[in-house]
């Protein structure tokens, strides 16, 4: 038995655990399906399978994990923390299999027990712990941390409940509860010792203690307890493996013995349910939430546990706090966990005793915040008097953090053009409230956006003046994907094609797909690149037919918008495209077209009613279309129900054209762009978020542009937009809209989509009428090129080939040099 082999325990045999031979692998899938699911072969469900070899890949991960720890510990590294309220961290087991590197392994070894992996995979419930881009994000962010081999935890809330799925009834979206842990999950570890108690509610009171010093005492109306559930992340190609710790919050004790004994059942177990509420559900929407009590005590409780954690691990390795900056770098995923900011004071100044000025130096060193949006309606602000209700002490700490920075700000300023009131932490007015991202300002030393036009925005407009009075803490870290999840495990067959030529290297050094560019000028490389995409988009066909019945020929252009559904996304701006194209073809019933699959997917906030409207219209649009005899195979519109990261893998290999439409300055950065143009769809779009950057380096010629400029936009609106002037100068976009309108596509219903034309002519909040003829005329630019298969291939290898930047390699990279100043700690 080795020493390397044992952990350095010499009693401890791992290798029916570690070792990663089929044979090896076969006989521990079996074991785990025995003594786990406590199943024979011959009597074993797919979900047991699916069990056993989950529980077999996760053996693997257990002593590099334990090992990381170790290494981290010894060598005293400096560790990231990244608060996040959403980790979508999406299935695990083929990412974990792709990064340990045992899929051909786990595959041989199944085949063998007459089991079929990708059977196996289709088993595994999707931890759906986020809304969209932010917590997917955080999710990429993990995968890059561990790849470069640096300490890091991600720290959150473990929902029972994660965003809902998405039903189609009668066109109309149902939203149905995600019961992801319903059936086990054996990613996670539960650490029932690992346990804060969390207050909630109730008073403060100040005292003078015995040395004649001014403490405060906050005496809560109730306690929640957190308790770590860990899920290891494993690096691609490398022993480390961090660690992703969520907290599930529990009732104090089960019982109200009193209320028991006096035979008052009910109200015994009443704590304990609303306890326990606190971790239940990820909130749906994706823009602020406010004037939710228990959306409060969520932000407050992960962040409350993860920040005692950092001290309870900073304090085993150091005698106080006055270094734990330089021990931990704290990112905020947005505002949702700024809270942090008077946490950690509360922590420092009433529990240890620090005095406000090193504590204030400490925590403002530690903590850093990432701005996702600029939309001011998504900006979170905290009525006073809620805040004053579940956090009393959190009211005081921010009243102070605010004073002390106001009169820094008064002195700095001058109070030009009233910047002081702009500034306040505390936003006046009946009532009063707390501006979140105000209180992330001032607690951080950094403050970035996720793209360079966000952040140009950001200095500009948001949190301009932040800008003026702190130019040094603002820079840029354009998002990224990771190509591990997005490439190699969901495109297999154009990740082995890129392999076959340039190596393996890509994977770890996304920039190394510039090698493809070598091989453009090969007609049999480009043959193999079409056919692959033709077998992609093969298989998606058979998926599309198999959840929507619709048929379409994957020899058709297939167009896909697929993100959550919201009114500056344009997703409508797409359909007025659609029902153009239907348009022609029945005033010209013998046109001749690009034939055209136009793929939407997404889900819309249950409580967003235009959202769910559109989704209902997508699907009118689509019943009518499809089965118009005269239309034929030129132009289908389907709508792929529940996008998720597990259909998005799915999505992102069959694309030919991405459509990133959105509002120019509405679109942070996206994140889909980035993932549809790594897997060789071109990209129809505005100069928006990421978009710019991606068209900067995939080319101009490679990329389908259109529409208004960010300034043009704002432009515009200061001068009077007025939709109809588009609406009458435009005979298509008329016929477009006037069809919708007409209740055509609602059974003669002319009212059912009046709420989405009037708003269109009326407002048009987005300015999709402004915008329209250009995204016409871009998608017969797209029409052109799809004419010239040859030149496509070529485009779509070039894409691929520099799209390089977008890897989260990159982005974490960035992070660790610009921000958290942390080296990577290599694990043997
Ligand atoms: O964050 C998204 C932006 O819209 C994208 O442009 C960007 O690429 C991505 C990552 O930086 N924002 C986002 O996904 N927000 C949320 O999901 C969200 C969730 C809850 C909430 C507010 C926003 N209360």
């Amino acid at each position: 038995m080795s020493q390397q082999n044992n952990l350095d325990h010499p009693k401890l045999d791992l290798h029916s655990r570690t070792g990663t031979n089929a044979d090896t692998l076969q006989r521990a899938i079996l074991d785990n399906l025995f003594y786990i699911q406590g199943r024979f072969p011959d009597v074993a469900t797919p979900h047991d399978w699916y069990q056993a070899v989950a529980y077999t890949v996760r053996d693997r991960q257990l002593h590099r994990w334990v090992k990381t720890a170790q290494t981290y510990k010894k060598q005293k590294s400096r560790s990231v923390c990244y608060l996040s309220a959403e980790f979508l961290i999406g299935p695990m087991l083929g990412s974990n299999l792709v990064n340990l590197g045992i899929e051909d392994e786990v595959r041989e070894a199944l085949s063998a027990l007459g089991q079929d992996l990708d059977v196996l995979l289709e088993q595994e419930p999707e931890p759906g712990l986020g809304n969209g881009g932010l917590g997917r994000l955080a999710a990429c962010y993990m995968d890059s941390l561990a790849t470069l081999e640096i300490p890091a935890i991600g720290y959150g809330i473990r929902y029972e409940f994660g965003i809902f799925h998405q039903r189609i009834e009668n066109g109309w979206q149902k939203e149905i509860s995600d019961q992801w842990l319903h059936l086990g999950n054996p990613w996670e570890v539960p650490r029932p010792l690992l346990t804060f108690r969390v207050n909630l509610g109730g008073h403060t009171e100040h005292y003078t203690d015995d040395h004649g010093n001014h403490r405060v005492r906050w005496e809560p109306e109730r306690v929640v307890l957190g308790v770590a559930h860990d899920t290891p992340i494993i690096g691609y190609g490398v022993n480390n493996t961090n660690l992703l710790r969520l907290w599930k919050a529990e009732a104090e004790q089960s019982f109200d013995f009193e209320a028991f004994n006096t035979g008052d059942y009910y109200a015994a177990v009443e704590e304990k349910v609303k306890s326990e509420t606190i971790s239940k559900v990820l909130y749906p929407n994706d823009e602020a939430i406010s004037g939710k009590t228990l959306r409060l005590e969520q932000q407050y409780f992960f962040v409350s546990c993860s920040l005692r954690d950092m001290i309870r691990i900073h304090l085993q390795q150091e005698p106080d706090l006055s270094n734990f900056h330089e021990k931990f770098a704290a990112q905020l995923n947005d505002t949702h966990p700024a809270i942090a900011v008077a946490e950690l004071m509360r922590l420092l100044v009433d529990e240890h005793h620090m005095d406000w000025n090193p504590a204030w130096s400490v925590a403002s060193r530690t903590f850093s915040y990432t701005n996702h949006t600029l939309l001011p309606e998504a900006l979170e602000t905290w009525s006073l008097p809620l805040l004053q209700q579940v956090l009393p002490r959190h009211v005081e700490i921010i009243y102070e953090i605010n004073m002390r920075f106001m009169d820094q700000v008064r002195v700095l300023t001058h109070d030009v053009c009233g910047a002081v009131t702009r500034l306040s932490i505390i936003e006046e007015g009946e009532p009063k409230r707390v501006r979140m991202a105000n209180l992330a300002c001032v607690g951080s030393h950094a403050i970035n956006g996720v793209a360079a036009l966000h952040t140009e925005l950001l200095k500009k407009t948001t949190l301009n003046d932040f800008h003026n009075l702190w130019p040094e803490k603002f820079l840029n870290v354009t998002n990224g994907v990771t190509p591990r999840r997005f490439l190699l495990l969901s495109n297999p067959k154009q990740s082995k094609l890129i392999s076959d030529r340039i190596g393996e290297g890509w994977i770890t050094d996304l920039e190394k797909l510039r090698g493809l560019e070598a091989h453009l000028d090969d007609a049999g490389f480009r043959e193999d690149w079409r056919r692959v995409k033709r077998e992609n988009k093969e298989a998606l066909a058979k998926l599309l037919k198999e959840r929507t019945y619709v048929d379409v020929d994957p020899q058709s252009l297939f167009s896909v918008q697929a993100k959550r559904i919201h009114e500056y996304k344009r997703q409508h701006l797409h359909l007025l495209y659609v029902v153009t194209l239907y348009n022609r073809i029945i005033n010209n019933p013998n046109l001749s077209m690009a034939p055209r699959v136009h793929i939407l997917g997404g889900k819309a906030a249950p409580g967003y009613a235009m959202a769910k409207l559109f989704i209902k219209l997508a699907h009118a649009v689509g019943e009518m279309v499809n089965r118009d005899q005269m239309v034929g195979d030129r132009l289908k519109l389907v709508f792929f129900p529940n996008f998720n990261v597990k259909n998005a893998q799915r999505i992102y290999p069959a694309a030919d054209l991405s459509e990133q439409i959105s509002t120019a300055g509405f679109e942070a950065s996206g994140t889909g762009n980035m993932k549809f143009s790594m897997n060789g769809a071109l990209t129809i779009g505005t100069l928006d978020g990421a978009n710019v950057e991606i068209r900067e380096v995939v080319g101009d010629e490679n990329f389908f542009l259109f529409g208004m400029t960010a300034e043009e936009v704002v432009h515009l609106k200061t001068n009077g937009y007025h939709p109809r002037h588009y609406y009458d100068g435009n005979a298509e976009l008329r016929a477009a809209m006037d069809l919708i309108a007409s209740g055509y596509f609602s059974h003669g219903e002319a009212d059912v989509f009046k709420p989405l034309i009037d708003n269109l002519l009326e407002h048009d909040p987005f300015m999709v009428l402004a915008d329209y003829e250009a995204y016409c005329h871009a998608q017969s630019q797209v029409d052109d090129l799809w004419a010239q298969p040859d030149l496509w291939t070529r485009k779509s290898i070039l894409n691929v080939a520099r799209i390089g930047k977008f890897s989260s390699d990159r982005a974490i990279r960035e992070y660790c040099e610009k921000i958290w100043k942390v080296q990577p700690t290599p694990v043997d």
